[in-house]
Parts: C-alpha cells; structure tokens; sequence
C-alpha cells in the first residue's frame, strides 16, 4: 500500500512552530545527549539565536517525568525540545510546559499544536528523517535560506543515528536535507572506504583499529596491515605516512577489492564484508585531514563526549569551537577507540567459555563497564554468532555490569535477552532490561554462579529445548 507523505502538511507545522518561537526572546533547548541530539541541540541554538532569541541548552539521556518536573521548576517560558519528547507529549501538556517538540521517535499523541515529528506526515523516523534533519526542518521555517549552512549538522546527525544503515544511504527527508546541503556547497557524497579514520589516520591504521567490524587476520595487528597493504602495491610513506585520503583513486580501488577478499577469505561474512564500501558524506567548508570533514568521524567523536559525560564539548565543537573543544574532543575519542581495541584483544586473548545456550567472558576490571557491551558485540565476529555473547564487567560501586548481545536472526527464532537478564537477574537480587538482540543488567558481586546458571536455563526455555 504506498504510504500517504504529507511534505506540504509538515512544511506548515513547521511554519506554525516557527511563529510560535518567533513571540519569545529567550527558550531552554532540551536535546538528547548522542549525536544525534547534540546536533539537534546545536541547529536549534544557532536558529533560535540567529531568530533573536536567547538560549540555555540541557542534555538528557532520556526524558522522564523527574526531569519534566525540573524543567517545569527552572520557569523557562518556552522549551524547545529536541530528538526527544514525543513520547511523553501528554506529561509535557500536562505539566503546562509551554513547549515546542521537534523529534522523530514514535509519537503517544498527534493533538499537540506545536509538535512536528515525521510519522504524523508519513515519513520514517527510523530511516527517513532524523532528529537532527528535523530540527534542520525547523530551522528553515525560521530563517528559509540563511539556515542552509546548518544541513551539514542535520547530516551529521542523521549519520550518528545510522538512518543510512537500512538502505545502505541516507534517504527519505534526510536525502533531500542532503541534497539541499550540496547545491549550496556545503555537502557532497561519494562511495568510498567506511572504515574510521580515512581523513586523519595512516591507512594502516584504519585496518589496525577496525572494530566495526573486526577485520579478521587485521585487526589489532599493525604488522599484518602493513605487509597486507604492501602486498596491494601500495607505497605507505611518503614524506610521512599517507593517509587514506591521500591514496590515488587506483590505490583505494585496489585496496578495497583487495581487503574484501582477504576478510571473506578469512571468514568474514560476505555481507558484512560488501558493508565495508558505501556512500560517505563530506562537509566541504570543514578543513581536509579533520575528522569534521566526514559525517562518520564527525558523528563518532559527537558520541565520544557524550559517553564520557561532556556533552557541553560535543556541542561547543557543533557551534563552531575548532580550539579547546575540538582538541579536547578528540582526547576523549582517542581514549575511547583504545579502550575499545584494549577491550577486544581482551577477549581475543582470553576467549569466551561456553555454556549450554550462550558463550561469556568475564573481564573483571579488566574492561569498564560502561563499554563493555560494545566490546560484546564487537567481539561476535570473532567468537561466532551461533548463540548468544554474554560479559561481565566490575562496577566502580562493587556490582557486576552484566552485557548481553545476539543477532537479529536468533531473535527470530525466539531469544529476547532483555526478558531473560531481566528474569536472570531478579532471581539474584539485580535488575535488567533492554532490547531482545542487546540487553543489560546489573547483579550483586556475589552471584555471578547463580546469575549464570538461571540465565542458561531460561535462555534454553527460550529456544524450546
Ligand atoms: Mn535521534
């Protein structure tokens, strides 16, 4: 059945949210703290102040009825939320919040007046339309052309909320963001490597520190990506070492063919390994050789100062900050990438012990608990996707942070591993819950046998064996 897209209808919220702006001189910007809101949060400020007004922002990580509550209490006349709030537009109405809500998750309502969200217009907020790209939306309805030099942040934020991922480029009303980005000279987009690091990084590096996905044969090891690229006819040094964007079109041709027969070869799935090329997005005003020249590396090192709790640097860099902020940026995501490539050669070294229903590591302190999820997933490609990864990481407060992983086909076939660290963990006096294919949970110190064992018979429950 094709869907009903009302572009025209959204055109106007848009206007209609705008003008409702445009009657205050100053507005809290409320945003999610990920790429993806902190680029949301940055196109409102730039468009509320460029509009006269005022603004204060404040990151959550996710919008519940306390914050609400302490929003009511700071007395802002207008909040402008954004990537969030369009589940809990009966709360914000409740609590007589005079609010504009720019999101694109799953709406509770469509009555509210001031709420421009792409599922009330037929278009995908999972894929089409980012939080970003519809504050850009937003944005545009405020100033029309003058805010065509923010698209470059929409872009960026649909990038860091992988809207590209299901079509393998970015479509829908992120496509036309794009487009509207690139007649104006501030985007364009080309197939190329999407491995991390093209525009900073000697190319080996890229291989070395792959770890979504972990090359096999490559990752962790600089001498096998050396002698690979060699082995590919490519002259590495230069005046110092190249980097992939100093690679002649030939040169990445043949290095990409090459890497996606070795990694197949090596028991990389072919899918995964046809993932390693596709459409990239540059921003052409941001300087050659930064990471703020690609929408991925831009979008990456958005999400490391938002995991290490410095959002305010993220948003900084966003506004234009390429000093303090932008270097201060980069040591968080340099930290980041280490922790994670530290992470995986645990795992590598010291492999998974296997039960029944699932496999699991225990990193002990080994791995901070607040990666070591990500360090799970990572780690599927080597140890197998046949049944589910489990690790386990110490807290900083004397608990077990317990992470959990599986594929979408397993899921399918009946694995949900937030219901079963959910029910695993209540047996042992710990609470958990996430997603059926990534879930976590949190356990007493003391429990790990007991915790273990409950799980490996509820997830064999779950498979009906
Ligand atoms: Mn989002």
């Amino acid at each position: 059945m094709p869907r009903d897209i009302k572009l025209d209808q959204m055109m106007s919220k848009a206007v209609e949210c705008a003008e409702h702006i445009k009657r205050h001189e100053r507005a809290l910007v409320v945003s999610h703290i990920d790429a993806d809101g902190l680029t949301s949060g940055a196109i409102a400020v730039l468009a509320l102040e460029r509009a006269g007004l005022t603004c204060e922002v404040m990151f959550l990580k996710q919008l519940d009825k306390e914050s609400l509550e302490r929003i009511t209490d700071s007395g802002y006349e207008l909040v402008v939320f954004t990537d969030l709030g369009s589940g809990l537009i009966d709360t914000i109405e409740s609590l007589d919040i005079n609010a504009v809500v720019v999101d694109h998750h799953i709406p509770s309502q469509s009555e509210y007046v001031y709420h421009l969200n792409p599922c009330l217009f037929g278009v995908e907020g999972s894929y089409e339309a980012s939080g970003s790209t519809m504050t850009y939306i937003l944005a545009r309805a405020l100033q029309g052309d003058l805010n065509v030099d923010l698209s470059p942040l929409a872009i960026v934020g649909a990038v860091g909320d992988l809207q590209q991922i299901k079509k393998g480029k970015l479509t829908g009303l992120n496509r036309i963001v794009l487009e509207q980005g690139k007649r104006k000279g501030y985007l364009s987009y080309i197939n190329d490597l999407k491995l991390f690091g093209k525009q900073t990084k000697p190319v080996f590096k890229l291989l070395q520190y792959s770890v979504d996905p972990v090359l096999p044969g490559l990752t962790g090891r600089e001498d096998a990506c050396i002698s690979f690229l060699r082995g590919c006819g490519i002259e590495l040094k230069g005046e110092r070492w190249k980097r992939w964007i100093d690679l002649t079109q030939n040169e990445k041709r043949k290095v990409v063919s090459s890497l996606i027969k070795y990694c197949i070869a090596r028991g990389l799935s072919p899918d995964v390994a046809q993932q390693l090329v596709g459409e990239v997005y540059i921003l052409e005003k941001e300087k050659e050789g930064t990471e703020l020249r690609d929408a991925s590396e831009y979008s990456t090192l958005l999400n490391a100062t938002a995991r290490y709790d410095e959002a305010e640097v993220g948003l900084a860099v966003c506004l234009g900050d390429r000093e303090r902020a932008l270097s201060r940026a980069r040591t968080l995501l340099g930290e980041h990438r280490r922790n994670l490539v530290d992470g995986l050669s645990f795992v590598m070294e010291n492999g998974v012990i296997k039960r029944e229903s699932y496999v699991y590591f225990d990193a002990g302190s080994r791995i901070k608990d607040t990666i070591v999820g990500i360090v799970a997933g990572m780690s599927m490609s080597m140890v197998g996707r046949e049944v589910p990864i489990i690790a386990i990481a110490e807290t900083d407060d004397g608990k077990l942070k317990i992470s959990a992983r599986t594929t979408q086909s397993k899921a399918r076939k009946g694995i949900n591993l937030a219901e079963a660290l959910s029910m695993a963990a209540s047996i042992v006096g710990g609470v958990g819950g996430g997603h059926p294919v990534a879930a976590g949970a949190t356990i007493p110190r003391t429990k790990k046998d007991e915790f273990l064992n409950a799980l490996e018979k509820i997830l064999c429950d779950q498979l009906g064996n």
